[in-house]
């Protein structure tokens, strides 16, 4: 089988917390089995020429594969749990509900969250940020409160941990550091299930192996 290689951050700012989006398809891959090489990119590279032909946006990260080039983590993932076994159920009814919650993760789940990030890294200062965080907040516990209903005490979204499953939890782990989750403990159980998986733990210890030997080698 040809190789694959995907991109990550050569420094990535959440110092190997997982945060960056790699850490989804280093994750997916870990789950199907599949070994990879990983291309390192500088923040200026990710502008240039070479990186917009695979990412039209200049982002991490990328998947190639052969004459294959992907952008975006849902696609990739979709594609990832397409190819391989271990992240579809193999029934076509279950496959589709799976892929309704990597939509529901990427379309419904994350804008808040991000919208959030964004407020509080880049808007800290402005006068109507105190007033719109609650807002923003707000927003976030609207969905945690439905996914956390949804989920109800079952281990996973369907029936079985899916590429459905690693979505949801990849945009959940990134409220960890903000209390929210504490809000819906079977919501912060099923986070903490992601991430005891073997397959996260090998992806975490991967990425987190990149921000250390740059710390190393200054
Ligand atoms: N919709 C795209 C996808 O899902 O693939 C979004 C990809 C994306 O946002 N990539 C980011 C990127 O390349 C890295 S992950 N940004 C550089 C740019 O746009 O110029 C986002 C991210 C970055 C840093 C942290 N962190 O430090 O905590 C967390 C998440």
């Amino acid at each position: 089988m040809t190789t694959i290689t995907i991109t990550a951050f050569e420094k990535s700012p959440d110092r190997g917390r997982g945060l960056a989006r790699d850490m989804r398809i280093r994750w997916a891959l870990e789950e199907v089995g599949q070994t990879y090489n990983v291309r390192l990119v500088s923040f200026a590279a990710l502008k240039e020429p070479g990186h917009l032909a695979l990412h039209p946006f200049g982002q991490i990260p990328t998947f190639e594969q052969g004459d294959l080039a992907l952008f975006e983590t849902g696609a990739i993932v979709l594609h990832i749990a397409d190819h391989y076994q271990g992240l579809m159920p193999p029934d076509p009814n279950a496959r589709a509900c799976a892929i309704s919650w990597i939509f529901a993760a990427l379309n419904t789940v994350e804008p808040p969250i991000l919208e959030l990030a964004n407020t509080r890294l880049l808007e800290a200062d402005q006068p109507w940020t105190a007033q719109r965080l609650p807002l923003l907040e707000a927003h976030i516990r609207q969905r945690l409160e439905q996914v956390s209903v949804r989920l109800g005490d079952a281990d996973w979204l369907e029936h079985t941990f899916s590429a459905g499953d690693l979505m949801m939890i990849s945009v959940l782990i990134r409220l960890n550091s903000s209390g929210l989750l504490d809000e819906f403990p079977n919501i912060a159980a099923y986070v903490a299930r992601g991430e005891a998986r073997p397959a996260y733990q090998r992806a975490f210890a991967a990425q987190l192996a990149v921000f250390l030997a740059n710390e190393q080698g200054g």
